[in-house]
C-alpha cells in the first residue's frame, strides 16, 4: 500500500510542477515541490498507521502456546512448510517439547495431519512391560527422548495424560523398516483408555495387526482378541497386550500363546515374556520379534 500512495504522490507532484512550473519562478517552483513532499511524507505516516490497524485486527493473534500437534498443524499451512521436528507442547506435565509428525505424506498407513508422540518402546527392554506401572501412573520417562522422531530412544510423554484424540498411529519399525496403522477410538487421553485395567476392543481384524511386522508375521488361528488391556481368559500369566492382538491354538481366548503388541507380556511364560513390543507366537518361542514401538495420536 505504502508503495501505491508514493506512487500517487510522485505523479500529483510531477503534474502540478509540469502543469504550472513554466509559470513559475524558480523560487516559487522549489516551494511547491517542498511542500508537495511534506504532504507525499503525511500522506505515507497515514496509510502506515491504517495498514498497522488492518493487520493487528485481521491476521488472527499468534498463541503462545499450543496442546497438540494437530492443534499447530490446523493453525498454519503446515503441512506446506513446516519439517517433523519438536515443537513446544503446553501438556499437564509443563511446557515441553514434543516431537510431531507434520508433513503431508505423513507415517505410512497413518497419513498425515499434524501426529503428537507419546511413546516409543523398545521391545527388548522390560520398561514398558504390561505390569510395568508407567501404564497406569502419570509419570514420564526420559522425556528427552520424546524430542526427536523415529529412533531408539524410549519415552513416555505427559502428551500420554494430556493430549485428547480420535486416532491413534501405531507404529512398528523391525531394522530400518517401519510399518504402521491407524486404530480409530476417541478419548480424552491415552491414560483414559488404558489406566483403569478395562478392556476396551478394536476392530482392525488380524491382518492389519501382521502388517506391523510383515511377511515374518505369526499369529494362531482363533481367538483374535484385540484392543486396549487385552487378555487371555485364563488370567494374567498368559499373554497379555496394553495395546495389541491375541491369537490362540484352541478355538477360545483361553491360553493363547500368541500376539503382536505394544507394552505385551505372559508372565507364566519366561522366554516370551521378556518381549515388550512385536510378535511373539508359541510358549516354546517359535517366533520371536522384537521391535521398535511408536504411539502417536491425532
Ligand atoms: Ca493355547
Amino acid at each position: 500500500m505504502s508503495s501505491l500512495v508514493r506512487v500517487c504522490a510522485t505523479v500529483l507532484l510531477f503534474y502540478a510542477c509540469g502543469l504550472y512550473g513554466s509559470h513559475m519562478t524558480t523560487k516559487a517552483a522549489d516551494a511547491c515541490a517542498q511542500a508537495l513532499r511534506a504532504l507525499e511524507r503525511k500522506m505515507l505516516k497515514r496509510f502506515d498507521k491504517l495498514e498497522d490497524g488492518v493487520s493487528k485486527c485481521c491476521r488472527p493473534p499468534p498463541k503462545e502456546t499450543y496442546a497438540s500437534c494437530r492443534e499447530i498443524y490446523l493453525s498454519h499451512n503446515f503441512h506446506k512448510s513446516a519439517g517433523n521436528k519438536a515443537y513446544s507442547l503446553k501438556t499437564r506435565g509443563g511446557k515441553i517439547p514434543v516431537y510431531c509428525h507434520m508433513t503431508r505424506n505423513g507415517i505410512g498407513k497413518c497419513g498425515g495431519g499434524g501426529w503428537t508422540l507419546v511413546m516409543k518402546i523398545d521391545g527388548h527392554k522390560q520398561t514398558f512391560h504390561y505390569d510395568s506401572s508407567y501404564w497406569t501412573k502419570k509419570i514420564s520417562f526420559n522425556p528427552q527422548g520424546g524430542a526427536t522422531g523415529f529412533d531408539h530412544r524410549q519415552t513416555k510423554l505427559p502428551t500420554y495424560w494430556s493430549t485428547p484424540f480420535s486416532k491413534i498411529c501405531l507404529a512398528m519399525k523391525l531394522g530400518t523398516e517401519m510399518r504402521s496403522f491407524v486404530a480409530h477410538m476417541r478419548a480424552n487421553s491415552l491414560h483414559s483408555l488404558i489406566a483403569d485395567g478395562k478392556y476396551r476392543k478394536t476392530s482392525n481384524g488380524r491382518d492389519t495387526w501382521k502388517s506391523l511386522i510383515g511377511r515374518r508375521a505369526s499369529l494362531q488361528e482363533h481367538c483374535n482378541r484385540e484392543g486396549f488391556n487385552v487378555m487371555s481368559d485364563s488370567g494374567p500369566g498368559s499373554s497379555k497386550a496394553r495395546i495389541g492382538i491375541l491369537s490362540n491354538n484352541e478355538n477360545n481366548c483361553w491360553s493363547c500363546d500368541s500376539r503382536i503388541g505394544f507394552g505385551t507380556g505372559s508372565p507364566k511364560w519366561r522366554f516370551l515374556n521378556s518381549n515388550t513390543c512385536g510378535n511373539s507366537h508359541g510358549y516354546d518361542a517359535k517366533v520371536q520379534i522384537k521391535t521398535m514401538g511408536y504411539i502417536l495420536v491425532q
